[in-house]
């Protein structure tokens, strides 16, 4: 079984590294694919890591039922075949048509089981971002989100990421926002002299950072999310040649298009291998590697984190509560994650269980420090809580799933 497994993942991985980087491979720099390559080499040591704890139970804890024969592999949209891109798209519009489990009393606009992710990240914001919770807190999001697409949506296949790196010469040409019927639908309506977008960091008084607007702006104009609604918000939603639009409740029903403004500029400069593999190579302790993440305070950086989000544009894309509104959250998240475990894997010995901050967004107002014992929930996309010690590791606790 072991061997199969491994020559199931070895067929993978060629055809993962088989792959151009991009259509337009020229124009990448010599520079860009040798931290392609870096980012895979490393890619692949944690996964070889990550493989040999499973078989030899080596790391002294209790690893579940996490076996080299259940061990479930995300991968690159890239390499989902057709078939499994409608699969995994049909999944999503699934939530989308299943009623809601949030009482309408809590969160009025929360009308899809979709909608349940939605108003627990807008609850959940000021305590999930900029925190000692953000990775294992998102990490936890994505792998209940992958769950219910499974559970209640009938979906076999796992999550998908997006690999930012191979898109950073046209976000319209991306796999994943190309606007045909297995993308995540792409761009919206093209609204001309959009002023630039002035980004705030929360509420503190540092300088905003100052950025283009895209090359859309407006209702989704193709393929499968074209006709999606989004229910809540704007929460903190950064509008074009304003500030931030937010109502004033919300978690409110506020029926519209979903909108996106895809803006190329911003994932090149965020979200580049080069960019990526210094993330990964560059951050020794976890407070660095997920300060830097989100773009450090004061750095005038967005971080691969905002970059990626920033990047999809529009409303919810670009409003920091709001956001897993848009599909593409999803994909960006597992990104973040899958840098996450790379990055463990490096050091697993001083990395796997490292955790720094506070339980509130840049410790504003003071709060106690995260702890392996701080315990995270979902609100009602799933009851009950979960200590962060068993959502560290991919392997351990309730996870079994590596990263191709
Ligand atoms: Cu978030």
């Amino acid at each position: 079984m072991a061997i199969l497994l491994t020559s199931f993942l070895l067929c993978l991985m060629l055809r993962v590294w088989t792959m151009p980087i991009t259509a337009k491979t020229n124009s990448f720099s010599f520079s860009e694919h040798t931290a392609a390559y870096q980012i895979n080499r490393l890619s692949r040591f944690a996964l070889d890591s990550t493989l040999d704890a499973i078989g030899n139970r080596s790391l002294g804890h209790d690893q579940g039922g996490c076996t080299l024969e259940n061990v479930r592999v995300r991968r690159d949209w890239r390499t989902f075949p057709r078939k499994e891109k409608r699969a995994y798209i049909n999944a999503v519009l699934c939530l989308q048509w299943l009623p809601a489990q949030t009482p309408s009393a809590l969160a009025a606009g929360a009308k899809s089981r979709y909608d349940d992710f939605v108003a627990t990240h807008i609850n959940q914001t000021w305590h999930i971002h900029r925190t000692g919770t953000f990775l294992a807190w998102h990490r936890y999001f994505i792998y209940v989100f992958e769950e219910t697409l499974r559970d209640e949506c009938g979906y076999t296949g796992d999550l998908p990421y997006w690999n930012w790196g191979a898109d950073v010469q046209s976000m319209e040409e991306s796999p994943l926002f190309d606007g045909s019927d297995t993308s995540l639908s792409g761009n919206g309506a093209y609204i001309p002299n959009q002023p630039n977008l002035r980004i705030p960091l929360g509420n503190t008084d540092l300088p905003p950072l100052i950025l283009p607007a895209g090359t859309g702006g407006g209702c989704l104009t193709s393929g499968p999310f074209m006709n999606s609604t989004i229910n809540m918000g704007p929460s903190f939603l950064y509008v074009p040649g304003g500030n931030v639009s937010r109502m004033s409740n919300p978690l409110d029903y506020n029926p519209r298009c979903l909108k996106r403004d895809l803006t190329t500029s911003i994932l090149r400069d965020n979200n580049n291998y080069t960019t990526i593999l210094q993330l990964i190579l560059n951050n020794h302790d976890v407070w660095d590697f997920e300060t830097n993440a989100q773009g450090a305070p004061g750095s005038g950086l967005l971080g691969v984190h905002g970059g990626g989000h920033l990047a999809m544009g529009g409303d919810p894309g670009r409003d920091a509560d709001a956001n897993p509104g848009d599909p593409g959250f999803w994909n960006h998240h597992a990104m973040i994650d899958r840098l996450w475990w790379i990055w463990q894997n490096l050091d697993l010995t001083k990395r796997q269980y490292a955790i720094s901050g506070t339980g509130t967004f840049l410790n504003d107002p003071a709060s106690p420090n995260t702890t392996l014992d701080t315990h995270v929930n979902v609100g009602y996309v799933k009851p009950g809580s979960i200590a962060v010690r068993d959502i560290m590791s991919t392997t351990a606790g309730p996870f079994c799933y590596v990263y191709l």
